[in-house]
């Protein structure tokens, strides 16, 4: 039979489930837009830039289980797009791109768009796809979709040349898709030890990450069997409901909240499940695992990559928890210590919230005050977005995060301008949820006319933008060194305006005494489907435990000579200004 290949195109993205495609039409890729416009259960979305749209297809893909989808011209439309589609592969996030490519039946070259896209794209993505002919369109997608979900997820690239698309091409067979079986072979020996040592252990600990995000109800079983402490990383954040008594927070060495830090102060044996202790997830390096660290991921790669494993399990967290959690059972009972580690952790959480009120905002907001009221009116299954910066690190030690996938961010790849268009996203495959960003300033200004795309299609996501008129987490950073904000300090931006451009409600919180109306009323226009941008004047000058502890971890690691030309140039600069 002939079929044109934005036919097949559309035919193949159909069978694997897509529900909504992003990006830009360009030449190369009208004719496949044109048959999505025909598609009852696809819906090509129109977005403002490229780059919004990878951030979009990632929300997609970490909200719900549909997989992001991507529909791009070649080249301008791939560079743009390029910082969402790394953002997913170093985070992990399955994600299909969808490209157009140059004409391949033509002898000419310097076409339009003419570049290598494979070459760009290697690095960031598992699998790059050039079609050549109509029959190889479906299997491609087919085995791309799959490629992109199985083991650690990840982007992966099709290029569908423009002269394929428009063209009707012979194929042999238009195959419904059937996913291979995935059967995990679980290795019971090394189940065995783990549990053998986890049970042992005067101190067991949990340290969680994002790779056992849909095995909560496994990890809350095995803390609480162990009564072990339990801490995330920060893309994990939502991987251990924060309800639960035996949550710490957000890391576990100096860097981490206090009720974190003294939890694992003399941590015996340490359970890691679905982190590759990043630099983030370990605050510069700054954690010191004990010997005894089991270690579960998918990916093996990860063991012992930063920190030696005693025990290593590959497999998927919520299969290996399911059988360590039996195997445990069969050790005995149950650990108790009458709920002295509990009490020890709510005092500590409870003491570090006073520390914050107690903070003077002087006549701003204040982070703790507006996160318990936010926290106070957000239902337990909101998702909660967060960009990348000082925000992110309020977020992560203010806001309690209650249900699985709850909360997103950009990771390791650490793109700021993620927030805006993966608030917009995760409404549009969330609709029953709130679904609410925190925003930087400076983030917020490289990608907020994707609320545009928001109240195009009536979707009620809440944006919050923190606005402390400085790309914060770099400022305070250059504080004391420098004493100087070399580029850091932003150009006022009245954010009213963006609000009136793109169509949202806009709110502005300018102290304390405003958060409960203002929270209130910006959650009853999402309600309307009305998407609502909230200028908060938040207050930074409380540095996080975060940023306090990367800061000494990484001046305790210079040389004794570095450290003399940093604090002395400091002290310098101090006198002299
Ligand atoms: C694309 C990109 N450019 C630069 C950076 C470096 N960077 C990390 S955090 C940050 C500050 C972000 O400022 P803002 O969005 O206002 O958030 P705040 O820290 O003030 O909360 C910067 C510039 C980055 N992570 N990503
Ligand atoms: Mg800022």
């Amino acid at each position: 039979m002939k079929k044109t290949g934005a036919w097949l195109v559309r035919y193949a993205l159909e069978q694997i489930g897509v529900k909504h495609t992003f990006g830009i039409p360009g030449v190369h890729n009208t004719e496949t837009y044109d048959e999505l416009n025909r598609s009852e259960q696809i819906r090509p979305v129109l977005v403002t830039h490229e780059g919004g749209a990878a951030f979009m297809a990632d929300a997609i893909s970490r909200t719900s289980d549909n997989i992001g989808t991507l529909l791009i011209v070649p080249a301008a439309g791939a560079t743009h797009a390029a910082s969402g589609i790394g953002e997913a592969f170093l985070d992990g996030i399955a994600m299909l791109v969808i490209s157009g490519g140059i004409r391949t039946d033509s002898d000419k070259t310097y076409q339009l768009h003419e570049m290598d896209q494979h070459a760009l794209l290697a690095p960031i993505t598992k699998k790059t796809y050039k079609i050549e002919t109509h029959e190889q369109i479906i299997p491609a997608i087919y085995e791309a979709y799959q490629i992109a979900r199985q083991g650690e997820p990840g982007p992966v690239f099709v290029e569908v040349p423009v002269n394929l698309q428009l063209f009707p091409g012979e194929v042999s067979q238009t195959p419904p898709f059937v996913a291979d079986s995935q059967e995990t072979r679980l290795d019971h020996k090394a189940i065995q030890q783990a549990a053998q040592k986890l049970y042992e252990a005067d101190r067991p600990g949990l340290f969680i990450g994002w790779g056992a995000v849909d095995a909560s109800e496994e990890t809350v079983k095995i803390a609480e069997f162990l009564n072990a402490p339990v801490s995330t990383t920060l893309q994990g954040l939502s991987s251990f409901p924060a309800n639960n008594p035996l949550h710490t927070g957000m890391s576990f060495g100096q860097a981490a909240v206090p009720a974190a830090e003294n939890a694992f102060k003399n941590c015996d044996c340490m359970l890691a499940v679905g982190t590759r202790f990043s630099e983030i997830a370990t605050a510069s390096y700054g954690v010191n695992p004990p010997e005894n660290l089991i270690h579960i991921d998918i990916n093996k790669k990860v063991f012992g990559a930063n920190y030696p494993a005693a025990v290593t399990i590959e497999g998927d967290a919520k299969a290996v928890l399911a059988e360590l959690f039996k195997t445990l059972q069969a050790l005995g009972a149950p650990k108790t210590d009458n709920g002295a580690l509990k009490s020890a952790i709510k005092a500590d959480k409870a003491a570090y919230f006073e520390e914050w009120f107690k903070h003077d905002s002087k006549d701003r907001v204040n982070p703790a005050r507006f996160f318990v009221e936010l926290r106070k009116q957000l239902d337990d299954d909101a998702i909660v977005v967060a960009d990348d910066g000082n925000h992110t690190f309020l977020t992560a030690e203010l806001m309690p995060i209650y249900s699985a996938r709850g909360f997103i961010s950009p990771t390791d790849f650490n793109c700021m301008g993620y927030c805006t268009p993966a608030v917009t996203a995760a409404k549009l495959v969330n609709p029953g949820k709130q679904v609410i960003g925190i925003i930087g300033d400076g983030a917020f200004l490289m990608t907020c006319m994707e609320t545009l795309t928001a109240s195009s299609l009536d979707l009620g996501g809440v944006y919050f933008v923190f606005n402390d008129g400085e790309l914060s987490q770099i400022a305070q950073a250059q504080e004391i060194p420098y004493n100087r904000k070399t580029c850091t300090v932003l150009q006022e931006a009245k954010f009213k305006g963006v609000a009136d451009a793109t169509g949202c409600e806009f709110i502005s919180i300018k102290d304390d005494a405003a958060c409960e109306e203002s929270i209130q009323r910006a959650l009853a226009y999402a309600g309307q489907n009305k998407p609502v941008i909230v200028d908060v004047k938040i207050d930074y000058s409380k540095r996080t435990r975060f940023t306090k502890g990367m800061v000494k971890t990484n001046l305790e690691r210079f040389s004794i000579g570095n450290k003399a030309r940093f604090v002395s140039r400091a002290l310098l600069r101090k006198v002299t200004g």
